[in-house]
């Protein structure tokens, strides 16, 4: 298999409004960013992943660009941001962008340009239609806004400020082109590609069967060829990283985006965890895993997360924050950076943040959840219910500010923060982290130094030892005569794991694990909850 720096790296997301506050105005900033740039690089981290900093309205937390050229306001500006470059390069690591081209904001000049008239020279580089069909959008009850001015609706894949961009316009492409050039130029080091699976409208809209099921707004044909399209005029010519977002696929589908021989991405986002796993669910987990390397491996390359600023924290969602928060943290830590694939942290999952239950739909900033709670109440049914029943899975647990330290805000700004600060930051916060040389922050220190050791859990191939076993998840890596075992005890309770006739003979080494000691006999694993071991065969 071809070794690239990307695939051996480990991607540190930066959600900077809720990274550090260095103005004292309650949202984080770029300078906070660069202060604490040490930091990350402390952990280890080879590449960060900047969320959307380009000048917003801001009612999609930056989602909803309206200068693709300016820094918004809350971030910084542009010096700072060529400041926050040279500082990432200066210590050794790269940055990449993320970039919306699907949509901008309706406040962006083209689109203003495009609604003031049905023959504005502007109107087709968005998509206007005289009646709507029947698609849902990711935000709103439907795809479509109508447009008084005009007497024509447009088309938006998310909030009404969100306006799609018409990708079947040449002029539209070659104008993102261009700007990707801009910051490519500047020397970033890639892109994620936000919603990158949506460029492709089909023919005619026709109504859905079912439009709840928003699949249809995704992966349609066409997607292809403006990537390939992107990927010739822009991409292929810098060394840069390039992964998108790309939901709803099979690991087939998936390939075409990140397939080595198509020119088109580097490795993707499928959410087959996120979207399609509320809550912890092993075979299903292990299936996944299984059907994505078997669809990849050596063809394209895959990303592992189980979180980022739009998925509840893994913690929270898929271990036990609270009996086993440290012992769990670190088993998911151990799984998201031992499966195949490039491995990526978001921001305060080092140090094993949780979610965040607010007591009212005041104290949330969402706009799906906002979105989705104002439509659920208008249906005559209980606030109170639909407030819980969004609990879980609101973008908020994830955008509550970054834990530095006991102080108040958690040491995140001296100002009022965006978002309130989770209540647990009293014991769960850098501080406290780097104080304890138990803490989740160190154990995912030894990982990351145990990916720029070993070859093995980059290039390693993937086998599952535990199919069927609905709590213990064994797999082994190798490569080149280095075998690895990883062995996790997913639950509450104790669990005995027996090796398998073909592993057990061989001479086992720990090189790491989350108990202090490790309990065996002979090829007897015990396991103790959460329990997780990474041992070298010989
Ligand atoms: O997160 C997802 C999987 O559940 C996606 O479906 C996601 O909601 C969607 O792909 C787009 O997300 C991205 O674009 C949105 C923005 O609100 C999100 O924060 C961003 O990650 C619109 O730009």
């Amino acid at each position: 298999m071809k070794r690239t720096w990307w695939k051996e790296a480990v991607v540190y997301q930066v959600y900077w409004r809720s990274f550090f506050d260095s103005n004292g105005d309650g949202y984080g900033d770029l300078e906070g960013l660069i202060q604490k740039l040490d930091y990350i690089r402390d952990l280890g981290v080879d590449v960060i992943w900047l969320n959307p900093c380009y000048e917003s309205p801001d009612k999609d937390n930056g989602y909803d660009i309206s200068d693709y050229y300016r820094i918004m306001d809350k971030a910084g500006d542009m010096e700072t941001f060529d400041r926050l470059l040279n500082e990432v390069h200066k210590r050794g690591m790269k940055l990449i962008m993320d970039l919306v081209v699907n949509h901008t904001s309706d406040q962006h000049p083209w689109f203003i340009e495009s609604r003031s008239s049905k023959d504005n020279p502007k109107r087709d580089w968005y998509i206007w239609r005289d009646k709507p069909n029947n698609w849902r959008s990711y935000f709103t009850p439907s795809a479509w806004e109508y447009d008084e001015k005009t007497g024509q609706y447009y088309f938006h894949s998310f909030a009404v400020e969100q306006p799609d961009l018409n990708w079947e316009n040449e002029e539209v492409r070659e104008e993102i082109y261009k700007m990707m050039r801009f910051w490519l130029d500047k020397g970033i080091d890639g892109f994620r590609l936000d919603a990158i699976a949506l460029l492709a409208k089909p023919e005619g809209f026709p109504d859905a069967e079912n439009p709840y099921d928003i699949r249809y707004l995704t992966n349609n044909p066409g997607v292809h060829d403006y990537l390939q399209e992107m990927h010739e005029k822009v991409l292929k010519h810098y060394d840069i990283f390039t992964v998108g977002e790309v939901a709803f696929v099979s690991p087939e589908e998936g390939l075409k985006y990140v397939g080595e021989d198509r020119n088109e991405l580097h490795t993707l986002f499928h959410f087959e965890v996120c979207d399609e796993m509320p809550t912890w669910d092993p075979i299903r987990f292990k299936q996944i895993q299984k059907r994505w390397y078997e669809g990849l491996w050596g063809k394209g390359w895959n990303s592992q997360f189980l979180n980022n600023h739009d998925h509840t924290r893994q913690v929270t969602r898929y271990g036990n924050d609270k009996q086993f928060r440290v012992e769990s943290a670190k088993l998911l830590a151990t799984l998201v950076h031992t499966l195949p694939g490039t491995p990526y942290i978001y921001q305060g999952e080092e140090i094993g943040m949780t979610g965040v239950k607010f007591d009212t739909i005041e104290d949330y900033n969402d706009i799906a959840m906002k979105n989705k709670y104002a439509e659920e109440v208008a249906k005559g049914r209980d606030p109170k219910e639909v407030l819980e029943s969004l609990q879980l899975l609101s973008r908020d647990n994830s955008r509550t500010p970054m834990q530095w330290d006991d102080s108040e805000h958690a040491g995140f700004t001296t100002g009022t923060p965006w978002l309130k600060v989770n209540p647990n930051y009293k014991e769960i916060n850098v501080k406290q982290a780097l104080a304890d040389p138990n803490s989740v922050y160190y154990y995912y220190k030894k990982l990351i130094q145990l990916r720029k050791q070993h070859a093995v859990m980059v290039y390693g191939t993937f086998r599952d030892f535990s199919e069927n076993d609905p709590y213990i998840y064994a797999y082994t890596r190798e490569l080149d005569g280095v075998r690895w075992l990883i062995v996790l005890n997913h639950c509450d309770n104790d669990n005995v794991y027996e090796l398998p006739e073909e592993l057990a003979s061989a001479h086992r080494h720990l090189l790491l694990g989350n108990y202090t000691d490790v309990k065996e006999e002979g090829t007897t694993l015990y396991m103790r909850p959460h329990e997780a071991r990474i041992y070298a065969l010989q």
